[in-house]
């Protein structure tokens, strides 16, 4: 499918678009009175433009509707719950069939296959298992291409490198931030790929990740309420993200006016699912920063490319005025080269201007006992960021391996300032 040629695609797009959107018409009473509200009928979708006639839904639908109101299928046809916790109240839920198990390991398959990963691989799923999605898609993933798969989950760094050593595990699949625990991975390892996802990551910290460890960093994307891991991944032209367009619809919308922006702009991601049962989802509004690009790949895939997450509209921070994202500060720090990957972003309200804190890790070689070593590379980083964000914060360097790890989604932003 990845190679499908456009106009067929976008027939195949078209004609899965106006199943789905009939299915949910008459399963999901949500979607139903919206439709009605607007007054549109499943038989107004005649082009694929004529999506844009359709509502939105939004994760907090999902939270009214806990837990099941958008479910389409009937409950015979469940066979799986993932959910999603967030940040407050009650997580989402999403009832899967066995065609949308099945869609979502067609995804997982088609990134591995496209970073280079086959039978004979062995592949050690750090991500966790259970409710995340990120084992369980990974896994059926591997194994559906035949890979020997470790289904370690998160934790337990000693036990992982033994077994990556003792196994031969040729691929991992991680959060980029579980990856930089601070242990040398690769170390008398026959480690070469590692497929990274579930948080924003910046090109400055994929270049940083393939310096020190010589693997290969590849780029997954996913989200619970679509399915998971495998909605979209990067080739090794790296010229962004393909998405797996026959089963995601993507659009790029403008967040505060909803209208939907031309190729090339950057703005919310939404995704309509177009083979889903479960939970059709349509038009859901990820929250994801970026843009659908224009330029064809040189890969040869059609399968249209959106350049990698680096922002989610819920993490933009407003410091002093000004608007600062967490990955704009990744790449400033990862820019100068005795710095770890491996920061924290603090803001606490005072009398006056709010406290703006960057603590930041530096690299074993570099951390020294010699005030004026340390002076001039702490002046270094802060040129580098400030370069960016054009704001001054406090840079603190602290000792390799002091800051805090995580063994999935890293937090780096410690805000306390009063709401
Ligand atoms: O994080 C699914 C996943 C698991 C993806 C493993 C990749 C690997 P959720 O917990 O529902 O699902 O979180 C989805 O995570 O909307 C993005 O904001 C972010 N995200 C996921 N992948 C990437 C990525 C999983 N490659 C949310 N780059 C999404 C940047 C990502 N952000």
């Amino acid at each position: 499918m990845d190679y499908m040629p456009v106009e067929p695609l976008r027939a195949l797009q078209l004609h899965r678009l106006q199943w789905t959107v009939k299915y949910a018409y008459e399963r999901v009473p949500l979607f139903r009175k919206r439709c009605e509200e607007r007054g549109v009928r499943p038989e107004h979708i005649k082009t694929l433009a004529d999506i844009k006639l359709l509502p939105f839904s939004k994760k907090t639908d999902l939270r009214d509707e806990y837990p099941m109101g958008l479910r389409g299928a009937p409950m015979d046809e469940i066979v799986r719950f993932h959910c999603s916790s967030g940040t407050t109240g009650k997580p989402i839920c999403i009832p899967n069939t066995m065609q949308d198990i099945e869609v979502w390991k067609n995804g997982a398959m088609r990134c591995l296959t496209m970073y280079g990963i086959r039978a004979g691989d062995v592949l050690q799923v750090a991500y966790g298992y259970g409710l995340f999605t990120g084992g369980l898609g990974l896994h059926y993933g591997g194994e559906g291409l035949g890979c020997a798969v470790l289904p370690i989950s998160g934790g337990n760094t000693e036990r992982q490198i033994m077994l990556m050593r003792d196994l031969g595990v040729t691929a991992i699949a991680c959060t980029p931030s579980y990856f930089l625990q601070g242990v040398d991975f690769r170390r008398d390892t026959k480690l070469r790929h590692g497929i990274f996802g579930a948080e924003p990551w910046t090109d400055e910290m994929r270049e940083t990740i393939e310096r020190e460890t010589g693997i290969v960093a590849h780029d997954i994307y996913g989200l619970t309420e679509i399915s998971g891991p495998g909605v979209a991944g990067a080739c090794p032209h790296r010229t962004g993200l393909h998405i797996w367009e026959d089963h995601f619809y993507p659009e790029i919308i403008d967040p505060d006016t909803l209208e939907p922006l031309p190729d090339g702009e950057v703005g919310e991601l939404v995704f309509t699912t177009i083979s889903r049962c479960g939970t059709p989802m349509i038009r859901y509004r990820t929250r994801d920063l970026t843009r659908l690009r224009t330029e064809k790949c040189p890969c040869g895939r059609t399968m249209r490319v959106m350049d990698r997450i680096s922002a989610r509209s819920d993490d933009m921070l407003i410091i002093h005025g000004v608007n600062v994202f967490p990955g704009q500060i990744e790449a400033g720090l990862l820019r100068v080269p005795e710095v770890a990957p491996h920061y924290q972003i603090v803001l606490e309200s005072t009398d006056t201007l709010d406290r703006f804190e960057i603590k930041v890790e530096v690299t074993d070689e570099a951390f020294s006992d010699d005030i004026r070593h340390m002076e001039n590379l702490r002046k270094r980083v802060l040129d580098a960021v400030k370069s960016i964000i054009g704001l001054t914060p406090k840079i603190s360097l602290v000792e390799p391996n002091t800051l805090p790890r995580s063994e999935g989604k890293i937090k780096r932003v410690i805000d306390n300032r009063k709401k």
